[in-house]
């Protein structure tokens, strides 16, 4: 098996689909026999990370690790899916600086969809409890807590129509394009 690893960095606001996304992803590259690891909330916040909250500084320190933890799956010959806001466009560029300066493939994955909609789905309830002020610094809703879009990402998904299945093929797409896959 030859596999050159990297990463591919979905970002995106609460409810976007970005880890629906990248669950269905990552299945889709074990059964085509590629070596693939999902980094998410819930196995970097709840350890690795479990010392930082939602404030601009720990959201920094939190996509700096994730970066780093990344380019050393990547690095491993894994590929390595990561689904986190990741809010702020400085530190998608420090994660992408990362891998290029280690010879280690980036692409970077808006998965977009308007306020409203996610709003809309609100699957957690976490929009709700954002307006009425009981989470504070919640992205996209509160002063301080923007989502900075990126303005060139390798691949654009927008996901407010369209199947997860759309969305997996124009990464897997993008991929074979560019002879990743
Ligand atoms: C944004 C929050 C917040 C605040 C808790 N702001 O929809 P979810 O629940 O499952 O995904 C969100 C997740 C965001 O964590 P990330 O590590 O991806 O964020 S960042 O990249 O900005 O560091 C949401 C939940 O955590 N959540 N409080 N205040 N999202």
């Amino acid at each position: 098996l030859h596999q050159p690893g990297l990463t591919i960095w979905l970002t995106g606001l609460s409810a976007s689909g970005k880890s629906t996304i990248a669950i269905a992803l990552e299945q889709h590259l074990l059964h085509n026999s590629y070596v693939s690891y999902r980094l998410d909330g819930d196995n970097i916040r709840f350890g690795l990370n479990k010392d930082l909250g939602f404030s601009p500084a720990d959201r920094v320190e939190n996509i700096r690790r994730i970066g780093e933890v990344s380019k050393l799956f990547a690095d491993s010959g894994t590929i390595a899916i990561t689904s986190f806001i990741s809010p702020y466009k400085a530190d998608r560029e420090l994660a992408r600086k990362l891998h290029q300066e280690a010879g280690l493939g980036f692409v970077e994955v808006h998965v977009d969809v308007p306020i409203a909609v996610a709003e809309e789905r609100d699957p957690k309830g976490l929009y709700k409890k954002a307006r009425e002020g009981i989470i504070k610094d919640f992205t996209g809703v509160s002063e301080g807590a923007p989502y900075e879009k990126p303005e060139e990402p390798e691949v654009y998904i927008d996901n407010s129509s369209g199947t997860v299945e759309d969305g997996v093929k124009k990464i897997v797409d993008y991929l074979v394009e560019k002879g990743a896959l």
